[in-house]
């Protein structure tokens, strides 16, 4: 655990007291303050109150006397579509909110660290998609060079859960939109945007707000390296403002499919390989190809993402290559979870938003997809031109309907639930076909969260193939 500095005998409210929530509560006690917790939901308040934590109303009107800080979860509106009340009750106040991120970047450094001979690192990686595989590939390939290694954020464990640096530490941070927008200090080492596309909108009030959001990851600390994809406009413009010329190497840009070579720094993959050009020159290249743990060119935009990310700290390139070479993946993204009868049964259950569906679309041949869930602004709509090698659609969930209107000529039948879908599929699956889970759509209609989901389906076929 980190240990919260700057409150030692100050009240600090803790709202939402979910994986986030409960390690600020913690981290917050062990630096001295005094933690004045609340959650809306009763069930999140008996686990707190299991652990020692008395929870405070913080709906009450004098829920604030003496408080100096509120810190919020990431899933909890603080501004759009309408704060959660407490929130809005703190801004009525003046009273400072902030969220565990911000807090950890001011906790983290401590007087033990004037001790070490390499001092610690963090790196911070965000974008709409790829940031758990970038963010995991990253901590793999410092894993495999022998430096002291932590992941946190967004990939499931809150960034005040920790461990305290030790010599030479780096710290790999996911981070969301909904924790870039909040926090009050953000000073990563290293930062990486991995790309743009419509994601989240109801929670920034639309693209612009989106953006914005995320481009405080490098506007609001000034990272010494910035690791930018360029492949949509948003990058281009961050990169350009993040740079003071062309051959300015404190950006390294990144591409999936696009040669990036008039730049100071620059890594891009294309047919498959992936190139490192710095002050015009190509300094590496490596074939992605047979890497079994990043299929097809959205994984292609991640390994430059973290190859850049590591070179920042060092690292060489024929040592990031092995380690690249050895990464399994993460589970719920293009993930095989069975086989039979030359059937393919594919988990993308993190395939939560349409460009993400829409990579996977592209990465198979002939596709029993299973879509559906808590659908975005605008549906699957912009799915139209990757529904040629999609047999046929199961639809589930909340938006099946509204998917169902959007499927054009595609063969479809709303199937409601899982089990349906599943069943159905794998009915009328034939040998060459994949039935894939990608619902491009949240999962909280029908699911506490996409893991959750994508171990459903994963259990369903194990089930289908064992009978
Ligand atoms: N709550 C309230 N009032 C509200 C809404 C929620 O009290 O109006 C309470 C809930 O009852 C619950 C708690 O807040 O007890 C949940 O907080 P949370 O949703 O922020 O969840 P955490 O468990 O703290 O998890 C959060 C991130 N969740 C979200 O951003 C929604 C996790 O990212 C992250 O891994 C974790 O912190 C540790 O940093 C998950 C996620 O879904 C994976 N992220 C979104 C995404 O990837 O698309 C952004
Ligand atoms: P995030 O953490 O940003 O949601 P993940 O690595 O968990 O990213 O991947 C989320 C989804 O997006 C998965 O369906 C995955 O197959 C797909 N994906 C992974 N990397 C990329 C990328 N660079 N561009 C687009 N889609 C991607």
């Amino acid at each position: 655990m980190i240990p919260v500095q700057g409150y030692a005998g100050r009240k600090v409210a803790v709202l939402g007291l979910g994986r986030s929530g409960l390690a600020t509560a913690r981290a917050l006690a062990a630096g001295g303050a005094e933690p004045v917790v609340w959650d809306d939901s009763a069930e999140a308040r008996a686990v707190a109150e299991a652990e020692g934590f008395i929870p405070t109303d913080l709906t009450r009107q004098s829920a604030f006397d003496e408080i100096a800080l509120l810190v919020v979860s990431p899933g909890i509106p603080h501004l759009y579509p309408v704060p959660n009340k407490v929130i809005a009750r703190a801004l009525e106040l003046g009273v400072p909110v902030d969220n565990d991120i911000g807090l950890f970047f001011r906790s983290f450094a401590t007087k033990d660290w004037n001790g070490f001979d390499q001092m610690p690192k963090v790196i911070c990686v965000t974008g709409s998609n790829g940031k758990s595989t970038t963010t995991a590939l990253i901590h793999h390939i410092i894993k495999e060079a022998g430096r002291p290694v932590q992941m946190a954020g967004n990939i499931g464990r809150g960034v005040l859960d920790l461990d305290p640096a030790e010599d030479g530490t780096v710290v790999v941070l996911e981070l969301s939109s909904y924790q870039t927008e909040l926090a009050r200090a953000l000073t990563p080492d290293a930062a990486v945007f991995t790309n743009l596309s419509p994601d989240h909108l109801d929670r920034h009030g639309g693209m612009g707000g989106y953006f914005a959001a995320k481009r405080r990851l490098f506007t609001q600390g000034g990272p010494d390296r910035c690791v930018i994809g360029v492949d949509e406009v948003e990058g281009r413009f961050l990169a350009n403002q993040m740079s003071v010329a062309p051959e300015d190497d404190r950006v390294i840009r990144i591409s999936s499919g696009t040669k990036l070579e008039g730049f100071g720094w620059s890594v891009f993959a294309r047919k498959g390989f992936l190139s490192e050009w710095r002050k015009g020159r190509q300094v590496a290249s490596i074939d992605l190809r047979t890497i079994a743990g990043l299929p097809g060119a959205h994984n292609h935009q991640n390994a430059c993402a973290a190859y850049a990310a590591a070179r920042t700290l060092g690292l060489g390139p024929r040592q990031i290559e092995g380690a690249l070479a050895s990464f399994a993946g993460l589970p719920h993204r293009s993930q095989l979870v069975g086989e039979a009868d030359g059937v393919r049964f594919v988990n993308d259950s993190k395939a939560t938003n349409v460009d993400s569906a829409a990579k996977a679309l592209q990465a198979f041949g002939r596709i029993r997809w299973i879509a559906g869930g808590m659908g975005k602004d605008g549906g699957i709509a912009a799915l139209a031109p990757y529904l040629g090698s999609v047999v046929k659609a199961y639809l589930i969930g909340h938006s099946a309907r509204d998917f169902a209107l959007q499927m054009g000529d595609t063969p479809h039948e709303v199937c409601e639930t899982m089990d349906r879908a599943v069943a159905r599929a794998t009915d009328e699956a034939e040998s060459g076909d994949v039935v894939l889970l990608a619902p491009a759509a949240a999962s909280f209609d029908q699911y506490p969260d996409f893991e959750k989901r994508g171990e459903h389906f994963a259990a369903l076929v194990a089930n289908r193939l064992a009978g």
